[in-house]
Parts: C-alpha cells; sequence; structure tokens
C-alpha cells in the first residue's frame, strides 16, 4: 500500500493547498496531511483548529487523514511507514527552499519528496498574504473553503476587539 505525507503549517489551509491534496489522494492509496507543529512559531490558528479546517476540507476524500506532528518531519515518515513526502510548489522560491529540505530529508532517512506543480489558478496563494489581505478588509472569500473563510473573519474580528 502506497502512504503518502502532505506536511504543511496550514495557518489556515486555502484553496491552494485543497488541490494538491486532492491531486495527490488520487496518485497514493492513502495521504496523511500532517500540520507539522513549530513551538517558535504562533499562528493565528492553534493546531487543533487546523486539524479541523482540514477534516471538514478534505472530509469528500475517502483516502486522506489528518494528524500532527513536531519534530523533524523525516522521523514521522519513518514512524508511519511512509515512503514519499508530496509538496506543491508554486515558483522559483519554493523550489530553492523545498530542494534543500528534500536533499536534507533524503540525506538523514532516505525518504524522498514529490513535487507537485500548482494549478496556476492557485499559484499566488499562500496563508500569510490571504491572512494579511484579509486583516485590512480584502475580499479572499474564493481562496479558502466557505468555513475556513467563516473562521477567519471571526478569528480577525476577535483579535481587533
Ligand atoms: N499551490 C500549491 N502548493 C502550495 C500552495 C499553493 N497555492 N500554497 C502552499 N503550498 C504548498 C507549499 O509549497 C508547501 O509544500 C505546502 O503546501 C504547505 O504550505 P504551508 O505554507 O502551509 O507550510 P510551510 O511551507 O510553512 O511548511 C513547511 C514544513 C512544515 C513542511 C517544513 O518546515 C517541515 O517539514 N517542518 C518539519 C520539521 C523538519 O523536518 N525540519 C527539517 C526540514 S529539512
Amino acid at each position: 500500500m502506497s502512504r503518502a505525507v502532505c506536511p504543511g503549517s496550514f495557518d489556515p489551509v486555502t484553496n491552494g493547498h485543497l488541490d494538491v491534496i486532492s491531486r495527490v489522494s488520487a496518485q497514493f492509496d492513502e495521504v496523511v496531511v500532517t500540520v507539522t507543529i513549530n513551538p517558535n512559531k504562533q499562528g493565528m490558528f492553534t493546531v487543533p483548529e487546523r486539524i479541523e479546517m482540514l477534516s471538514e476540507a478534505t472530509a469528500h476524500l475517502p483516502n486522506v487523514s489528518i494528524d500532527s506532528w513536531q519534530g523533524l518531519l523525516v522521523d514521522y515518515a519513518k514512524a508511519n511507514g511512509i515512503s514519499a513526502i508530496v509538496k506543491g510548489l508554486r515558483g522559483a522560491n519554493d523550489f530553492d527552499y523545498e530542494l534543500q529540505m528534500a536533499q536534507m530529508n533524503h540525506k538523514l532517512t532516505g525518504v524522498d519528496t514529490l513535487f507537485v506543480a500548482t494549478n496556476p489558478t492557485y499559484s499566488y496563494l499562500s496563508s500569510s498574504l490571504v491572512k494579511e489581505v484579509a486583516i485590512y478588509g480584502g475580499d479572499v472569500a474564493d481562496m479558502l473553503p466557505a468555513t475556513v473563510h467563516k473562521r477567519l473573519l471571526t478569528r480577525i474580528a476577535e483579535r481587533a476587539a
């Protein structure tokens, strides 16, 4: 059985992430979307909130499950019998950063990283840019699942209060 991991911060999940996840789910028997925890980085959403949003947004994909992990991704892959890390690539900046990580991860445990080219419809999307635009009142409704959009607006309103 082929298993892949799609790691990320997912703070929050965007339509760009979902496009990659659904395409990866068509290529592997099982896909685990793993929210990697960075204790030095305070997100807009807690890890349980990110997991909940991912679970809702991928509920239609039966071979996709959601998890979280703190530590080296290669250790997660090894512990869970995962043979491939899959990442989305938006452009040259992603490539430079991802190539270095892929090579490091391969050196550490031999795990391979596969890349999915971004859908041009979503190539400009990142969680951080979506949050910034939404904080300043820009319309990001078509960049996120509807429930995530609602939660984002609620969180921004809570923070402004
Ligand atoms: N279209 C296509 N792909 C996209 C899009 C889009 N619009 N938006 C994001 N993506 C891709 C990103 O390129 C990335 O592959 C993935 O989706 C997740 O994106 P983010 O922004 O949620 O997550 P990142 O980039 O912050 O995640 C970085 C990791 C958490 C994956 C990385 O830091 C990691 O592996 N950390 C674990 C600790 C570790 O092992 N460190 C050593 C690494 S060598």
